[in-house]
């Protein structure tokens, strides 16, 4: 073939000669760095800036891709959705590019991207075999498993590819053989949206930021003592009293039925799963404030506009109670498609503990009830739990903490680590923080990447741990720019803890690749924490 990437590659090939493959497996160790050869994205160990790292690299230094204006999106014999993942990555690199970048059932030829999913099983939902050569082809075995492979091609591609304008090219990819499958099946980051509400395009920007990481769960916290975030029907005065206000006594919102439905579907776009929490028994002001007879004095609080935590309860021996959240939980489950609901559980410190040994279960069969299963924070693994639960660690390794997860283990429930020590994002990263809190101690870059969820509390093994969440509590924190602050840099490295194996990752190897990321948040102004620690590119 005779196009303007072939005159390119025969350019750049030149450079290649006599420069031994680079094999990147295993122990974290890469070969000897070849730093002519690789393009701008390139790392000090002559490997690119991928976070997640896959779990096998190998670089084809004789080989070179290049996207141009002829390239295609080739998708053969496939299902609707693997087109439907190609056309919306067309129209994202449309906008950088400039490429028109057509869907097409054509064989493919050289500077196409081809797509398929007649991958092995043995690749997971999640896992996914990448080539770059003349062309780029990602085998998967499903459409999720494309999606994650072109992730991957996008952080291979130079950082303005990420631009909303047209940029000048060449769009050059060094060739390479990637094998790649997430450790957890959970790899995920958590919005408070009732301290402080943020709107939906707000939550889309998360996605988008988080997505780039392959996290995979949007854990959203909608219901506590300051605001209930949204609809329900039955109960409408969650949201037009309860929902009114946030933290410090501004407005605060909620979403309606159209806008929730608005997050799911573009969350599902990006193969995020959006886990829905009520906090119960506790936390629960925002709701006891709009329906009085939810309380045991049937007089309901004040709507509150602090950041204490701990001092509400639903009312346990009331029958509303459970008719109250058979509501709320029907249309949560409703507006949700994920298989989880969350119901909280954390910090009931005025819930008689005898009635919170009761609640747990009851409000649990109510989302079993649902076809749901049961998340909840740690606390509820000292109640009977439905099979197929999940108790979030948010301990400090302390020993209350780690027993707690030991119950949970012991009963067959899955453990979700969120270890408030390492993973809080509302954590300040040193004293100089803006905001941000301190209790569970200031959380530097290295800190929350440098634990493992498989060996951070006795007792608590792989096989028990579903994965990784980094929860991002907004006390403090009333705006986006706010949040990215806090989230970056520290979330892709939560992100990597959930995908990379154990022994692949080192801190040291790993904060190179977190400095390559600059350039692409510049580009996507993102507010990001420029950590000292890290050499930023
Ligand atoms: C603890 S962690 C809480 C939240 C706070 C957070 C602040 C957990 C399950 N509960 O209510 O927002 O600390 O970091």
């Amino acid at each position: 073939m005779t196009s303007p990437r072939t005159r390119t590659f025969t350019l750049v090939a030149g450079l290649f000669v006599g420069v031994p493959a680079l094999l990147l497996t295993g122990a974290g160790v890469a070969a000897p760095s070849t730093q002519e050869g690789l393009g701008a994205q390139a790392t000090q160990t002559g490997t690119p800036d991928l976070i997640p790292r896959p779990v096998s690299y190998e670089a084809s230094p004789d080989d070179e891709f290049e996207l141009d204006k002829l390239s295609q999106i080739v998708v053969t014999g496939e299902s609707g959705e693997t087109r439907t993942v190609a056309s919306r990555f067309a129209r994202q690199l449309h906008r950088s590019t400039g490429f028109g970048l057509p869907v097409s059932t054509q064989p493919a030829r050289d500077g196409d991207i081809s797509l398929s999913t007649k991958g092995s099983e043995s690749l997971g939902d999640e896992g996914y075999q990448l080539t770059v050569d003349d062309q780029v082809s990602i085998v998967a075995h499903t459409a999720e498993g494309v999606f994650r492979g072109l992730t991957t091609l996008r952080q291979l591609l130079p950082p303005k590819v990420e631009a909303q304008t047209r940029q000048p090219g060449p769009w050059v990819v060094e060739g390479a053989e990637i094998t790649d499958e997430p450790r957890f099946p959970y790899r995920g980051t958590m919005l408070d949206v009732s301290r402080h509400f943020f709107s939906v395009d707000e939550v889309k920007r998360y996605i988008d930021l988080a997505s780039l990481y392959k996290i995979n769960t949007l854990h959203m916290h909608l219901a506590d003592d300051q605001g209930w975030r949204i609809q329900v029907d039955s109960w409408p005065r969650l949201t037009t009293y309860g929902g009114s206000l946030e933290v410090g006594g501004t407005p605060g919102g909620s979403y309606t039925k159209r806008q929730f439905a608005e997050i799911v579907r573009y969350a599902a776009d990006h193969y995020i799963e959006i886990v829905p929490e009520i906090d119960t028994p506790g936390h629960t002001n925002a709701a006891l404030a709009s329906y009085a007879e939810l309380n045991c004095d049937g007089i309901a609080p004040p709507l509150y506009t602090g950041t204490d935590v701990g001092f509400s309860s639903l009312c346990i021996p009331k029958p509303i109670t459970y008719e109250f959240l058979d509501d709320v939980f029907r249309e949560v489950a409703e507006q949700s498609p994920g298989p989880r609901i969350h119901l909280g559980g954390d910090e009931a410190h005025v819930t008689p503990h005898e009635q919170y040994l009761e609640f747990v279960p009851k409000a649990a069969a109510l989302v079993t009830k649902r076809g749901k299963t049961v998340q909840g924070w740690q606390e509820i693994a000292e109640t009977p739990l439905p099979p197929g639960s999940t108790a979030q660690y948010w301990g400090t390794e302390d020993p209350r903490s780690d027993g707690l997860a030991r119950m949970a283990v012991a009963q067959g429930a899955e453990v979700l680590m969120s270890p408030a020590n390492h993973v809080y994002l509302d954590m300040k990263y040193d004293e100089n923080t803006p905001y941000g809190l301190t209790w569970a101690g200031l959380i530097p870059v290295q800190k929350s990447y440098d634990w493992d969820p498989a060996t951070l509390v006795d007792g608590v093994s792989e096989e028990d741990v579903v994965g990784v969440e980094a929860p991002l509590w907004s006390e403090t924190l009333d705006e986006i720019s706010k949040v990215e602050f806090m989230a970056f840099p520290r979330l892709p490295g939560v992100a990597e803890i959930g995908w990379t194996p154990a022994a692949d990752r080192s801190w040291d190897e790993y904060k190179g690749r977190l400095g390559g990321q600059a350039p692409r948040w510049e580009i996507l102004d993102v507010n990001y924490f420029a950590a000292e620690e890290i050499p930023w590119q």
